[in-house]
Formats: C-alpha cells, sequence, structure tokens
C-alpha cells in the first residue's frame, strides 16, 4: 500500500475516533428556542414561591390550606428586631400571625428539634390582644390557664413545642431569649 494511502487512511481514522463528523453541528442555532424557553414543569416553581427560598428546610412547615411557609428562626431574638430579622432570612416573610387551626397545627408540626419554644407576633395592647398587621384577633390556642399574665407584664406570646403548638403569654423580656417563628405567604 503506498505510504500516502496509509496516511490518509490514519487520518480518517483519527477523525472518526475524535468525533470530526459531529464537528459543526453542536453549535447553537438561532432558530431553534433555547432549552430555558420550556423548562420541564416538574421544576417549575409554584409562582407564589418564584425567586423565593423552598420551604423545606428543617425548621418549616407548609400549611396545606393556605400555602404558607412557617419558619422557626435558629437564633434568638428580641421583639422589636423579629420583623426584621424574618424579612431578611426569608424574603417576603413577617413574624408569625396565626388566624387559623391549621396554621397552629403547621407551626405545632415544624421539627424543632431541642427548640421548645418559639414566639408569634401576638401582643397585649392596652386594651386587648393584637397582631401587628391589625388581623382581627379571633382565632387562639391557649393552654390550659392562659393567658394568666402573672405580674401583671406578660404581653407576648410564645408557642410550646411540647405542648402541641398552644400559647402562653409571657413577659417580653422572656421572649427576648427565644426563638421567632416566621410565615411567609
Ligand atoms: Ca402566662
Amino acid at each position: 500500500m503506498p505510504k500516502c494511502v496509509v496516511v490518509a487512511l490514519g487520518i480518517v481514522v483519527a477523525c472518526v475516533l475524535a468525533g470530526c463528523g459531529r464537528m459543526g453541528y453542536d453549535t447553537i442555532d438561532p432558530d431553534e428556542p433555547a432549552d430555558a424557553a420550556t423548562p420541564d414543569a416538574s421544576t417549575t416553581p409554584d409562582s407564589a414561591d418564584a425567586g423565593l427560598p423552598a420551604c423545606d428546610g428543617a425548621l418549616m412547615a407548609r400549611d396545606p390550606e393556605t400555602g404558607h411557609c412557617f419558619v422557626l428562626l435558629t437564633t434568638t431574638l428580641s421583639q422589636p428586631d423579629g420583623q426584621a430579622a424574618c424579612a431578611a432570612d426569608y424574603p417576603g416573610a413577617h413574624l408569625a400571625i396565626v388566624t387559623t387551626a391549621s396554621e397552629s397545627a403547621t407551626i405545632a408540626s415544624i421539627p424543632s428539634g431541642e427548640i421548645i419554644w418559639g414566639w408569634i407576633d401576638l401582643q397585649r395592647t392596652a386594651t386587648a390582644w393584637a397582631w401587628s398587621d391589625g388581623a382581627r384577633f379571633v382565632y387562639t390556642n391557649w393552654q390550659s390557664g392562659e393567658p394568666s399574665n402573672q405580674g401583671g407584664s406578660e404581653d407576648c406570646v410564645i408557642v410550646h413545642f411540647d405542648f402541641g403548638g398552644t400559647w402562653d403569654d409571657r413577659t417580653c423580656a422572656d421572649v427576648d431569649k427565644l426563638h421567632a417563628l416566621c410565615e411567609r405567604e
């Protein structure tokens, strides 16, 4: 076999092995829609959660009725700092405002680990209990014997995970040592 034929065959074999035949076919066709334009429905987030962290963390639970996500912060905070901390850690979140039995049950279902208490948005005003957003104060989940208002100064409210997520009024100074509960609608 002439030497030039051997060289030519060698080039062809090397080209096939290297995938030369595919060269030029993997370039992007401008007329072809990009993959991103046709996302897989199974990975598309709920529109309500678009751009937000998923509600699947260790200290989270989602209310099946409303879809609201309840989150127990890992840090302890004083009442005035809670609102900003919720918004900072979970964009769109505020301190938990518990207005239905389903929301209360959702909070109780949070795998809180060694954390026994969390605190919610509810505060005693001069005349009544009130949520910061002005939501009507109708639903309650007080522990037996609560609210006790011991010493006349229990103006904040904690959720007791060891007692089914029921509520106890405590001084706001007590609350400062505990973990805030946030809610993302
Ligand atoms: Ca109390």
